[in-house]
């Protein structure tokens, strides 16, 4: 409550350390704090009013007669009311946002004079912005889906808006095939079934009419799709964009944001039962994250490739269903994002904010990528339906930097500019453009030749080589998830021309793999292939390949079970050892009320209340699972259904279970695992990532959750 009606505690935290960002500053002058005590209701024209509870009506004690309408101040609050909502996105209309910092560890001057880029002691302001693209604004987090992740640089030469998705590839190379790919991903025309899936027959049938998707579905069949956190995934430009130097160079390139927590998921059952349980999963973890001081961070790095060597390689580098892999073009990471401030108000802020591919900065520009040059219309368009002309004059968009020209009115102009011209040139010489070294915006003077004709390159015309290259580079437990999921997905369509065409389409990526889904779905054994597989992998595609930079389970979530007469030592210990490492604790038990431990009397001990009952939690919103001993707590918590279920399920999902004492067996049995041997020294034993042990051992435990990174994205 207290940090609803307050400012946050990232934020008095920043003001007292003099942290506020040029764009936190900027936005204060629009912000109000229903904090303040001397507030009084008043109307939107400023009156104050006495009664907000009761419209005017004729009544008396014994009668309510007929409502008045000249109660303006009643109208006025039903009319503001209906009108509250405004088109959601199109696509990415569910997201979360926050604030932040973008520096930088190592100049990009020999490849760009863009300030953002080569200015070391430059903090730059951020909003980034994640979303889902499927659903609707309501719809839950943890879909499959493909996660945004839009990054609005407040540079002091202008906004530079990365509009980025957490997959580095698209389904399709031209913008003129996205109303196609969106319409057949979103609900069916006919019954608007179903809600941010892609499971259905629309989707698949797209997929399979369109060989340029193959890459793209199977990121979307692999755990990249279900990410654990906003903060463990990893963030791509996609689309290749320019760099230019002092010299007059310019360089194609990439942009990647990589997460210092590693690049984590859930596993498909617990994304399932999430989308139920808890819808705002992602939402509520971001949150949390920043509310706790444990700010998100990522390394950002690019990818050059010189302009004179843009046609090396087989794949067209304008080509968004590519990759350029690390062997080919290594990354290099030069700078750090850092989120550290949750929003004051959702929609001004998050639902606002207005992203564009085609807000670029001196020094960066765009490049012929079909599909860029079609995102730089639409975004700037869907603004207008969504938020209207002088959507760049909502705090949220505004630039921290000076906005001058001779632009004017349209609807909710808030500007009040001065002066008797608008237009360029005038007789005043009022507002010119700038000169280059007043920092103006030079384009990049190409070369362009060509036939005028509705057509791409021919390397444009190979899409199977990096698919099979990503699944090829995926570790056995991944691959094993693509099956599953592409055996969920096709499941749910019931057209067989799609499931079949589909199965037969995979045939070529990876026979063994087409097998395995015919086999699940229905489909006909497919047929041999056609193309020769060329059985090559590359680094940084599976997600084995990003630990955390520094190994670490700070932020996971962790449950301790306890009930009635608990062992108190050991539930002392590990929340001690867990607490210190970073991680999250939350006491679950029977009820929300005191729990006593072993030998703690009713009327002298204070116990434990617990943060959460066993029904109004499940073991899917924690990473990992601990139980201490005690005869009488383990004797309560067997009895429960609930609790075992807890633990079974964990184990079901390879989540690390720690247990002591009585609970030990309490696990085992739990689990049905009694065939299987078990270090009691608390060491790992085998894959499964249980430690059971007699005695405390927090740091075991501790070692354990390590071991399986908080198991999700081992799994
Ligand atoms: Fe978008 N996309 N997109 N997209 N996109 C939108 O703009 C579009 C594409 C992405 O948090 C819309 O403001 C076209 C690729 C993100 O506000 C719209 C094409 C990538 C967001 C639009 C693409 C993205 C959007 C809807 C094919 C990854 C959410 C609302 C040419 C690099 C931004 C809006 C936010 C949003 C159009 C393809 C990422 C309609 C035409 C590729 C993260 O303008």
């Amino acid at each position: 409550m207290a940090s609803s009606i307050l400012a946050s505690a990232t934020e008095k935290v920043q003001e007292t350390l003099g942290e506020r960002s040029k764009k936190v500053a900027d936005l204060s002058a629009a912000t109000k704090d229903v904090g303040d005590k001397s507030h009084r209701i008043t109307t939107d024209f400023g009156v104050k009013q006495t009664n907000t509870d009761h419209w005017l009506t004729v009544s008396s004690e014994d009668h309510t007669g007929p409502t008045l309408l000249e109660d303006s101040h009643g109208r006025e609050k039903i009319h503001r009311f209906d009108h509250e909502r405004i088109p959601e996105r199109v696509v990415h209309a569910r997201g979360a946002g926050a604030f932040g910092k973008f520096t930088l560890f190592e100049s990009a001057a020999d490849v760009t004079n863009a300030g953002v880029l080569t200015d070391t002691s430059r903090e730059t302001p951020v909003f980034v912005r994640f979303s889902t693209v499927l659903g609707s604004r309501g719809s839950a987090d943890t879909v499959r889906d493909v996660r945004g992740f839009a990054i609005k640089f407040y540079t002091e030469e202008g906004n530079w808006d990365i509009v980025g998705n957490n997959i580095p590839v698209f389904f399709i190379q031209d913008a003129i095939k996205f109303p196609d790919v969106i319409h057949a991903g979103k609900p069916e025309p006919n019954n608007e079934v179903p809600q941010a899936q892609s499971a259905h027959n629309n989707f698949w049938d797209f997929q399979y009419l369109h060989p340029e998707a193959t890459h793209m579905f199977f990121w979307t069949m692999s755990d990249r799709a279900i990410p654990r956190s906003y903060r463990m995934m990893q963030g791509f430009g996609v689309n290749t964009f320019t760099l230019t130097n002092d010299k007059g160079e310019r360089n194609f390139v990439k942009f990647i944001f990589t997460p210092s927590l590693g690049v984590n998921s859930l596993v498909w059952d617990e994304a399932l039962k999430l989308a139920g349980q808890d819808p705002d999963f992602h939402r509520k973890d971001l949150w949390e994250a920043i509310e706790s001081n444990a700010f998100p961070k990522w390394k950002f790095g690019i990818q050059v490739i010189p302009e004179s060597k843009e046609h090396d390689f087989e794949f067209d580098i304008l080509d968004a269903t590519k990759i350029w892999t690390e062997d080919l073009v290594p990354i290099r990471y030069i700078g750090t994002l850092e989120l550290n401030r949750n929003p004051d108000e959702y929609f001004p802020q998050t639902e606002q904010v207005a992203f564009c591919t085609s807000h670029l900065v001196p020094g960066i520009g765009f490049s012929d990528d079909p599909l860029l040059q079609g995102r730089n219309f639409s975004y700037l368009d869907t603004q207008l339906s969504r938020l209207g002309v002088n959507w760049q004059e909502l705090p949220i968009n505004k630039p921290v930097c000076p906005v001058m020209n001779h632009n004017r009115d349209g609807a909710m102009r808030h500007t009040i500019t001065k002066g008797s011209v608008n237009y360029w040139p005038n007789r005043f010489e009022a507002v010119k453009p700038a000169t280059v070294q007043e920092g103006g915006y030079v384009d990049f003077p190409a070369n362009v030749a060509g036939i005028k004709a509705r057509m791409k390159s021919k390397k444009f015309k190979e899409h199977f080589n990096q698919a099979e290259l990503f699944y090829n580079s995926m570790s056995e437990h991944e691959k094993a998830h693509i099956v599953a999921a592409l055996g969920f997905e096709l499941d749910h369509c019931d057209d067989p021309i799609v499931y079949k065409r589909l199965c037969e389409r995979l045939v070529l990526i990876d026979p063994e793999l087409a097998e395995a889904v015919a086999d699940m779905v229905g489909g006909d054994s497919p047929a041999k292939a056609e193309r020769q597989k060329h059985n090559k992998k590359a680094k940084g595609l599976s997600q084995e390949d990003f630990p955390p930079f520094t190994p670490t389970i700070a932020t996971r979530r962790i449950a301790i079970i306890i009930a009635e007469g608990y062992d108190a030592i050991a539930y002392n210990g590990v929340k001690a050892a867990i607490t210190a490492a970073g991680a999250l604790t939350f006491t679950i038990a029977p009820r929300r009320n005191a729990i006593f431990a072993e030998g703690e009397s009713r009327e002298s001990g204070k116990g434990v209340v617990a943060d959460h009952h066993l029904e109004g939690m499940r073991s899917t919103m924690f990473d990992s699972i601990f139980i201490p001993g005690g005869a009488k707590s383990i004797e309560t918590l067997r009895k429960n259904g609930r609790a075992v279920h807890w633990v079974r399920e964990a184990f079901g999902h390879l989540k690390a279970i720690g247990a002591t004492g009585e609970a030990v067996q309490f696990v085992r049995d739990a689990c049905d695992v009694s065939g299987m041997s078990f270090s009691t020294a608390g060491e790992v034993v085998d894959s499964y990532g249980v430690i059971t042990s007699s005695k405390v051992s927090p740091d075991g435990f501790k070692k354990a959750i390590d071991y399986v990174k908080g198991a999700t994205d081992f799994m």
